[in-house]
């Protein structure tokens, strides 16, 4: 167990917007611990928890899994890791998510890194990655749900973190290469 209160940076953008992207980039440069919200939740659905069909439900109808189950996922990755940077990606999507992390962990994000994409670049990156991704939500109808709940429910989250100050935000658009280079000045001090 680190003796130290882990670092945690949330990472935020509308589906599409490049998250799992830039964070691999990340974690390559900067040595954080990857975790996907989204990426836990697909695992618990496959283990056959309970949860399972209410998982692939609210995925599949781009909808926000309750927090008991998303907090434990994220608490248990964090404990199983050993270690203490961590960079949460698609999490928190709605203002009960951020409460609930915040109450259960007591943790406050160091910063959010919040990923500005328009939608028709979204849309063209999903339904390109919907050929093979084999994702129940990469199909127009899904895309279509995961946008309104982005705009409705997540989109408050970063309004909430940036009146404290906490956004870093970056355009999407670009590269992947251009955008990561444009969040690199955002992780100087955690150089190794
Ligand atoms: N790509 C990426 N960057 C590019 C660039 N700069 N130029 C060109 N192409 C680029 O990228 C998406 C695609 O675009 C890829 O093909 C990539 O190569 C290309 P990716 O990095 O995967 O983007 P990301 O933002 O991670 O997109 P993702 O689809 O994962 O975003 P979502 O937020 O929709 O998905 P997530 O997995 O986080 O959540 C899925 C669902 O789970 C949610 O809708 C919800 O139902 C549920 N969920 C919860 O209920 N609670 C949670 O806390 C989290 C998820
Ligand atoms: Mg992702």
């Amino acid at each position: 167990k680190s003796p130290l209160k882990p670092i945690v940076i949330f990472v935020l953008g509308g589906p599409g917007s490049g998250k799992g992207t830039q964070c691999e980039n990340i974690v390559r440069e900067y040595g954080f611990v990857h975790l996907s919200a989204g990426d836990l939740l697909r695992a618990e659905m496959k283990s056959g928890s309970q949860y399972g069909d209410m998982i692939a439900t609210m995925i599949k109808e781009g909808k926000i899994v309750p927090s008991e189950v998303t907090v434990r996922l994220l608490q248990n990755a964090m404990a199983a890791s050993g270690k203490n940077k961590f960079l949460i990606d698609g999490f928190p999507r709605n203002d009960e998510n951020r409460a609930a992390f915040e109450r259960e962990t007591g943790i406050q994000p160091e910063f959010v890194l919040f990923f500005d994409c328009p939608e028709e670049v979204m849309e063209a990156r999903l339904l390109d990655r919907g050929k093979s991704s084999g994702r129940s939500d990469d199909n127009m109808e899904s895309i279509r749900k995961r946008f309104k709940t982005f705009v409705n429910q997540s989109v408050p989250v970063v309004d909430h973190y940036d009146g404290l100050g906490k956004v870093k935000k970056v355009s999407a658009t670009r590269s992947k290469e251009d955008v990561f280079r444009s969040i690199q000045p955002f992780f100087t001090e955690f150089q190794q």
